[in-house]
């Protein structure tokens, strides 16, 4: 077989893969070996810095295909009856690094671009209907108290309560995390959810808010502690090699896409903030109703070039879908358009993995230039506006859509509470009360009391003890009785101090 000839940069064919040029065989090699320098130089700058958070992941592209009819809700293309649009998945663990074990009891992302006919629709939720926080301005003390110490580089549970045991609001996504969902079996066996609300316009230009959920076809299955353990160690990859070799082998992972709707006067006099991210709207106030159908059917050809590449922004709306005021939103809003200037670069957006698909992506742009800027427009497209010379003009209709809902009231920076049931433990406390089981509490005691009696100072797990307390009394008092040694558990060792978790 005759194989062709390796090129440099340039295209031009290389003298040699193996030997660099020098004098004589031993003598010193010369700068001039220009295609020694180019390969060296290029491998240097192989990779690019990885996510802050959400470094460790993997994902595959698929269809989104609606089978309902959600049309009096949203104008949007994509959730039109019979619609079908491309689409993209990538997964993660949170707070490991990219090397991490992918059994790391943590949240999991579930990042989402769908190529609309209207423009890149980017949904990023995780695989948790809430979160730690309900304002972004924590979010980098938050992650760095996950993180690893400034000194010893190692992760700390101190560092860990001490944040979650001064900030109550988390206690709701610390119970979902803490529990069986904290460790999935698979990315294909995991719910996903857009966990803010969102705001869906319709035809006539009619709000609603909405919550997404994706629920999986494959069934919820959790791993064990002890399993998740064994796999950290055994295989690291094991959430990305099932993912691939489950498409690979055409067992196609399905997804179940549902909405719940709240009527846009609601907001105002519901029982909580329906913009409050730790918080989740109870079924029984606000039914799933059905979208569709997710598919993930195609492996990235490259992993580099499609997944750590890929750049998904809460920014990326289509006609039809705007923010809601959740602050968490908000804040994420500028946060991720900023992650991707820096970590990929100015023109991201025009990788292939992350262009729009429909027709003359970029022909209606007035974006240009800056650094591998690769699409331009015909030389007479003019590039500014207004223009009398026919160049795009923006769509007033879309200016309703990002202004979309009435607020008023002085600038502050407080969280008011507006609503009766505006608390931090309730919602926390019904999940462990009322959607655990006896075995899913035995087992999340167990956890808590591993992950607390990793805490060296007394201060911090005294508070700890009070923040599982607020969630459920005998729980704390369980948890206390555990830590003092003074009542076997049903399960597993008292006191026993885990790994840190991972958010
Ligand atoms: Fe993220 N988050 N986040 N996050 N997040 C990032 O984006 C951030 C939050 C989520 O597969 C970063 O490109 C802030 C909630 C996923 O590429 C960064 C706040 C939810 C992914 C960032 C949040 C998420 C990210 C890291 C508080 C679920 C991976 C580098 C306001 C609803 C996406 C990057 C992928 C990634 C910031 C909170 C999910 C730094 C400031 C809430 C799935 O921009």
């Amino acid at each position: 077989m005759t194989t062709p000839f390796t090129t440099n940069n340039a295209g031009a064919p290389v003298a040699s893969d193996a030997h660099s040029q020098s004098v004589g065989p031993d003598g010193p090699i010369v700068l001039h070996d220009h295609y020694l320098v180019e390969k060296l130089a290029q491998f240097n700058r192989e990779r690019v810095p990885e996510r802050v958070v959400h470094a460790k992941g993997g994902g595959a592209f698929g269809t989104l295909r609606v089978t309902g009819d959600v049309s009096r809700y949203t104008r949007a293309a994509l959730f039109q009856p019979g619609a079908e649009t491309e689409m993209l998945a990538r997964f993660s663990s949170v707070a490991g690094e990219h090397g991490s074990p992918d059994t790391w009891r943590d949240p999991r992302g579930f990042a989402l671009k769908f190529y609309t006919s209207e423009g890149n629709y980017d949904l990023v939720g995780n695989n948790t209907p809430v979160f730690f926080l309900r304002d972004g301005i924590k979010f980098p003390d938050f992650i760095r108290s996950q993180k690893r110490l400034p000194g010893s580089n190692l992760r700390d549970n101190d560092m860990q309560w001490d944040f979650w045991s001064l900030s109550p609001e988390s206690a709701h996504q610390v119970t979902w995390l803490m529990g069986d969902r904290g460790l999935p079996t698979s990315w294909r066996h995991m719910d996903g959810f857009g966990s803010h609300t969102y705001q869906w316009i319709n035809a006539a230009g009619e709000r609603f808010w909405v919550k997404y959920h994706f629920t999986t076809q494959q069934g919820i299955k959790n791993l064990t502690g002890d399993e998740a353990a064994q796999l950290a160690g055994s295989d690291a990859d094991h959430h990305i090699r099932d993912l691939y070799e489950h498409i690979e082998a055409g067992e196609f992972p399905r997804w179940t896409v549902s909405v719940q709707v709240m009527p846009y006067e609601d907001a105002k006099t519901y029982r909580f903030n329906p913009f409050d991210l730790t918080k989740v709207w109870p079924h029984g106030d606000y039914p799933l109703i059905e979208v569709g159908v997710m598919e993930l059917n195609r492996n990235p050809e490259n992993y580099f070039a499609e997944i750590e590449q890929a750049t998904f922004a809460p920014s990326n709306f289509v006609p039809g879908i705007a923010a809601s005021p959740d602050k968490m939103l908000l804040a994420r809003i500028f946060s991720y358009a900023d992650a991707h200037r820096y970590r990929v670069g100015t023109n991201h957006a025009e990788l292939p993995v992350n262009a729009p698909k429909h027709a003359d992506p970029h022909g209606h742009s007035y974006a240009k230039d800056g650094a591998m800027r690769y699409s331009f427009s015909s030389a007479t497209t003019p590039v500014y506006a207004p223009n009398s010379v026919g160049g795009a003009h923006a769509d007033p209709a879309r200016a309703a859509e990002s202004t979309g809902w009435e607020a008023d009231g002085e600038l502050t920076r407080s969280a008011a509470t507006l609503h009766p049931e505006d608390d931090d433990f309730g919602q926390a406390g019904t999940l462990y009360r009322e959607v655990f089981d006896d075995a899913a509490r035995a087992r999340f005691l167990e956890t808590i009391t591993g992950h607390v009696g990793g805490v060296t100072s007394d201060e911090i797990r005294e508070r700890a003890i009070g923040y599982w307390t607020n969630v459920d009394a005998d729980l704390g008092a369980a948890l206390r009785a555990n830590l003092a040694g003074d009542a076997p558990l049903e399960t597993g060792e008292p006191g026993t101090a885990s790994e840190p978790v991972s958010v």
